[in-house]
């Protein structure tokens, strides 16, 4: 496998970082292409937990060099928090080389996400407040600092001068905020320069130039397919492109060089924040989903909204992404139910729709079509092969593979790096 994309196959928090974490030993490169800090990525190993919001989570393996990619927004102050927090635990890892093209979250764009919200009131996004929506509206906009840009002084705070000069006017007169001083934002972004300085590279020729040589590189996406500002539930997304496309954009590779791309798929579905969520539990099922799975914001704490798994989603993911195969993950929360609704189609307004619903209004209005399959009862955490899986457990998964049309070439039964199931 030369490169390979993770993508999230529903609106995160699959198991993302388990995955990329467990392909570990046999990636020479681990590449960041999208998001920020508002990722939150579980690894645990050795039955110790890290979470990673900036940190590509290969970084746990000896053997595997990381990259934070162009298409990633930056917060240098949580990127040496992680790294510190690293270090105080005893894991000494390399360093993350970093793209010299990355954009930079600031202090007002932490405030901006915050205020924005709160000027939406029930209409919010409800984004992680991490300042990653307006970097990317000034990064489009023409507005954002790059990486690059805090090697030079004079350039950098002519920069933020710019940026500020709009961003006042709207902190000020609109939202009624104090106003931020350039100086306050150039002096927090000078202080890492030094620090930084040695892993900041030409990320996009660095990854080229490995792929030329035969390494294995992996791409790992952070939040989901539905979360795509394209694709997505929009305007109920994050303001990135997730999807495996995004690895060309936000890496800088053409898509001739992506060998593999792997959809993690949650067993059941899980949302959190504002927006639409057909299949969405509001019952006890709901709750001992959240409470068995854990299902609270590995960045936030926020509780996660719960439902029953989505065919009809996770097949629109498959094909716009082109997955390769599937890792089926968190399929022991499963245990204990004795029928397991899965979402085939959907109803609107009467009318069934095999297919995600063209527009947003459809899709606000869309009702699950559920076909009930057996469950099981046994605890399937120790399993290691397909074969011991419950016959019930099995059938679920070949039912979910064909209405995906996709392969599922590995299932997850716990959190730890061992608790997974190849299939091949
Ligand atoms: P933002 O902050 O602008 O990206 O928010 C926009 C939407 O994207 C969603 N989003 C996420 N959804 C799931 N998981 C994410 N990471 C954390 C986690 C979330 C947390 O791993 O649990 O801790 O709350 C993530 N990041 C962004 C967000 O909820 C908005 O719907
Ligand atoms: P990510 O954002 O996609 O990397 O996912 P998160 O880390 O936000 O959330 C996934 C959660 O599920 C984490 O707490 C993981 O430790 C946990 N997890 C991952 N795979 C499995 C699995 O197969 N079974 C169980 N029980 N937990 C899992
Ligand atoms: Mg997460």
């Amino acid at each position: 496998m030369p490169s390979v994309v993770v993508v999230g196959a529903q609106w995160g928090d699959e198991g993302k970082g388990k995955a990329t974490d467990q392909l570990g030993d046999r990636v020479d490169l681990c590449v960041r292409y999208s998001g920020g800090n508002n990722a939150g990525h579980t690894l645990v190993v050795g039955g110790e937990k890290f979470v990673l919001h900036l940190l590509p989570s290969g970084i746990l393996n000896p053997n595997t060099t990381t990259v934070i990619g162009n298409g990633v927004v930056v917060d240098l102050d949580v990127l040496a928090e992680e790294m510190a927090v690293l270090t105080s635990r005893g894991v000494n890892v390399p360093h993350p080389y970093v793209s010299s093209n990355a954009h930079v979250i600031t202090e007002y764009h932490k405030v901006l996400d915050k205020v924005t919200e709160r000027f939406l009131g029930k209409k919010k996004i409800g984004t992680t407040g991490r300042g990653v929506g307006p970097a990317y509206s000034d990064k489009v906009n023409r507005m954002g600092i790059r990486i690059q840009d805090i090697f030079d002084e004079p350039i950098l705070r002519q920069k933020v001068e710019a940026s500020l000069d709009q961003k006042n006017q709207l902190l000020v007169k609109v939202y009624n905020r104090r106003e931020i001083e350039a100086d306050e934002i150039v002096e927090s972004l000078l202080k890492h320069a030094d620090k930084i300085r040695p892993y900041v590279i030409d990320s996009a020729r660095f990854i080229n130039d490995a792929l030329d040589e035969g390494k294995v590189v992996l791409f790992e996406g952070a939040q989901a397919h539905f979360l795509d500002v394209d694709h997505g539930t929009y305007p109920y997304v994050t303001s990135s492109n997730p999807i495996a496309a995004g690895a060309c954009t936000g890496a800088g590779v053409g898509p001739t060089r992506l060998d593999r791309t792997i959809g993690i798929a949650k067993a059941y579905t899980t949302r959190v924040g504002e927006g639409p969520f057909p299949t969405e539990l509001f019952d006890e099922d709901g709750e001992k989903l959240r409470q068995i799975g854990g299902e609270f914001g590995a960045t936030t704490g926020r509780p996660r909204r719960c439902g029953w798994f989505d065919a009809v989603l996770v097949e629109q993911a498959s094909k716009i992404n082109a997955f390769t195969d599937i890792f089926l993950t968190k399929l022991d929360i499963l245990s204990g139910w004795e029928k397991i609704p899965v979402c085939v189609a959907y109803e609107v307004d009467g009318v069934r729709h095999d297919h995600m619903p063209m527009t947003q209004t459809d899709f606000h209005h869309a009702q699950p079509v559920y076909e009930y399959l057996d469950g099981w009862s046994e605890d399937i955490s120790g399993c290691r092969t397909f074969e011991e899986l419950p016959a019930t457990c099995q059938a679920y998964v070949k039912r979910l593979e064909e209405l995906i049309g996709c392969r599922i070439s590995g299932i997850g039964v716990g959190p730890g790096r061992e608790q997974s199931i190849a299939i091949h």
